[in-house]
């Protein structure tokens, strides 16, 4: 019984001894990310807390920013005075990031910034990844162009947030097609921020403004798109295949997809949240090294909903959304 009484002891004492050990070695990360405003965010944001685990080695410190850029600041100068390993931003906003960028430089701590870009210039940070949303506009202007073929198209944007990298890449890449359509007319543009009630408040002022007069709606992203067609729904306007209203998103996530199938939204353009393991990747390579890239560009795809056709997006099926895993 003593024996067994002090082996016991002992195991307690190798795994307390053990432990802090461990995670001593691990690599810590500061990651500051934009907030909580979508079903998007929320997979990024579970991708990163499932991928940089502390039984991988990491500990992930974690700040919502609440799309606050002065509160997203504030996180990557405290992950600093903590001297953390690394730091991960997804920037709430584009500009405006000169001078913390420089403090975590002079303090010798990597940055990488993810999924949104920065105006600040490169050498102020170590590496960018995330999707390209210039080329994700463009998709959608494309894929607008070919299903219209010619017909006349009166839009109405509603854009993500303000000065956010996301919003100004999907506005220049759809307008960028839109100038080379005269049969087009952009009515109006304005900030959903990135939300389920944003997108149906700025649908509902639309729907005042412009009752009658409009064909197309472009959401930049899926919860925009719920908020804009509740307010359609209410106002008894009917939108994707057969309605009156084209709808166009992005994101493609699950519910977004599963909208998508069901025909109400007609073309769906991707923004690939699963972005943490090649941040790990990256992380893993200059822990090694090992060069790294400047740039690196998660690729899209589009969808479209059953009956359409198109050279440019898959048709959804049942089992494209099956295999979704966001
Ligand atoms: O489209 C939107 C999110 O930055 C690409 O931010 C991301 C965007 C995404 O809130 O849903």
């Amino acid at each position: 019984m003593k024996k067994l009484l002090a082996c016991m002891l002992a195991l307690l004492m190798a795994v307390a001894l053990c432990v802090p050990a461990m995670a001593a070695d691990n690599v810590v990360i500061g990651f500051a990310q934009v907030g909580h405003e979508s079903d998007w965010r929320a997979a990024n944001t579970n991708d990163y807390q499932t991928t940089f685990t502390t039984e991988n080695g990491y500990d992930l410190i974690f700040v919502d920013a609440d799309n606050d850029h002065a509160a997203q600041m504030e996180a990557v100068r405290s992950f600093i005075q903590q001297e953390v390993d690394y730091i991960v931003i997804c920037p709430v906003q584009e500009a405006g990031w000169e001078v913390v960028l420089q403090e975590a430089q002079d303090a010798g701590i990597p940055v990488i910034i993810a999924d949104r870009t920065v105006s600040a210039d490169p050498s102020l940070y170590t590496t960018f990844l995330g999707t390209d949303t210039a080329l994700e506009g463009e998709t959608a202007g494309l894929w607008l162009a070919e299903y219209l073929d010619g017909k006349e198209a009166n839009i109405l944007v509603i854009e993500g947030s303000v000065g956010a990298s996301a919003t100004l890449g999907r506005t220049t890449g759809f307008n960028k097609i839109a100038e080379e359509h005269p049969e087009w007319k952009i009515l109006d543009s304005q900030s959903g921020d990135f939300t389920q009630a944003g997108g149906q408040e700025v649908m509902e002022s639309y729907l005042k403004s412009y009752a009658g007069q409009f064909n197309v709606v472009v959401c930049q992203n899926d919860n925009e798109a719920y908020g804009a067609m509740d307010a359609m729904d209410a106002a008894g306007v009917t939108y994707g295949v057969g309605g009156d209203v084209i709808i166009i998103s992005f994101d493609a996530t699950k519910e977004g997809l599963t909208r998508t199938l069901a025909g109400k939204i007609n073309c769906n353009v991707e923004c690939n949240p699963l972005q943490a393991a090649g941040v790990l990747d990256i992380i893993a390579k200059i822990q090694a090294g090992e060069e790294i890239p400047d740039v690196t560009i998660v690729p899209d795809e589009a969808f479209v909903a059953p009956g359409i056709t198109s050279a440019l997006a898959q048709t959804m099926t049942q089992e494209l959304l099956d295999g979704r895993a966001y």
